[in-house]
């Protein structure tokens, strides 16, 4: 199965601000130059009705919406970061090896979990989208197929909030019509290039003389091309590792020295670590904290534990002393700080159940 999160960065905002939901979102990469110029980064489904979608400027976007209650708001990824990281970590949960790409994408290899069916694909896919709605309050679409390059065509087949599967046997039937330009590697200039062939649909291609593709294209691509219009692909799902530290940073209210305004917020960050350790349920071994100057240097402290710990206790107070301690050696005002646990491990390690202790016959 590929995984791709709806209207990403737009679906994010409208989480934190349900108000959005029924006007047209548009998220900006704003350069700074004036108030208009810069790209857009992307934007909801309302938004994307009036011709409005990544990669086009701003002052486009906005004559396009004009007239309308169109939001525009600047790129906030640490926030999507957060949003990507907890549906990432539930969405792990449902395969067999899971590999994320990018902030919202992931290939699940569910083959175990379904012996095989498609039929119980088709139906995992679906429990995974309630699962994750009802929880999350996040909507993706799904492309469920024999590999990794059917499921994503089947996926960008069907947005938003689609489930799209193709069965081996179907294969070649819904790649046939499809454009050249919907595999991955065609791109403007090579799509051109089969265009002058009478190479339009990845039906054209599939059926074109393989001997041919090589010599225009080269060996590499040449071969890929021919497989990947007939649908052949042997990429492994290829495992990613969970992150193995978990940070959250913020900007003070003000930019300040005062040590009680900025243990308010490493405490809210501490809490928030804390709630995420448990969620996951690792202890730490290291504790950091990371601080942003008004001069925008970035400075950071950490402490190493004897054994690992998962009380938020003893998080708070390392980072009370790590912060009061960092004070004292800097003389700038601080604007952002920053909270980070790492070397994680599986709970179990540090809490053994009791009958552990036993000696066993
Ligand atoms: N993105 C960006 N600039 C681009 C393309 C994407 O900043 N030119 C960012 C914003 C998107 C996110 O990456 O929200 C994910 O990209 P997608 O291509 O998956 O697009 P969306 O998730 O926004 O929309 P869709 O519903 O089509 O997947
Ligand atoms: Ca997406
Ligand atoms: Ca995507």
């Amino acid at each position: 199965m590929l995984v791709d999160l709806d209207y990403f960065f737009a679906q994010c905002e409208e989480l934190r601000n349900p108000t959005l939901k029924d006007k047209p979102v548009v998220i900006g990469v704003y350069s700074g130059r004036t108030e208009n110029s810069g790209a857009v980064s992307t934007a909801n489904y309302l938004a994307r009705k009036y011709r409005v979608k990544s990669g086009i400027p701003l002052f486009l976007a906005k004559r396009r919406l004009e007239g309308t209650e169109a939001v525009f708001l600047p790129v906030d990824y640490e926030f999507y970061r957060q949003i990507s990281d907890k549906t990432m970590r539930a969405l792990r949960g449902y395969a067999d090896s899971f590999e994320q790409v990018g902030i919202d994408e992931a290939y699940l290899d569910v083959t175990q979990k379904v012996q095989g069916s498609f039929e119980a694909a088709k139906d995992l896919a679906q429990k995974i989208k309630d699962d994750i709605k009802n929880q999350h309050k996040i909507t993706f679409s799904v492309g469920v197929g024999p590999n990794k390059l059917v499921a994503k065509i089947a996926c960008d087949s069907q947005k938003p909030n689609g489930l799209t599967v193709v069965k081996p046997e179907e294969v070649a039937f819904f790649l046939s019509p499809l454009p050249v330009d919907r595999l991955i590697g065609v791109g403007r200039k090579i799509a051109a290039k089969m265009e002058t062939l009478r190479i339009k649909t990845i039906g054209d291609l599939a059926g074109y003389d393989v001997q041919k593709l090589v010599e225009i294209f080269g060996k590499n691509l040449g071969v890929y091309f021919h497989n990947a219009a007939n649908g052949i692909d042997n990429e492994p799902v290829q495992e990613t590792s969970e992150a193995e530290s978990i940070s959250r940073i913020s900007t003070l209210k003000e930019n300040t020295r005062d040590l009680t305004l900025i243990l308010e917020k490493t405490d809210q960050l501490t809490e928030d670590i804390h709630k995420e350790l448990l969620q996951r349920n690792v202890s730490f071994k290291q504790v950091g904290i990371i601080a942003i100057m008004t001069d925008l240097s970035i400075h950071s402290r950490s402490q190493t534990l004897e054994k690992p710990a998962n009380d938020l206790e003893i998080l708070r107070k390392i980072v009370r002393e790590l912060s009061e301690k960092f004070l004292n050696e800097s003389e700038l005002e601080i604007r952002r700080v920053g909270v980070k646990v790492s070397r994680l491990g599986k709970e179990e390690t540090i809490q053994k159940p009791l009958t552990s202790f036993f000696p066993t016959k």
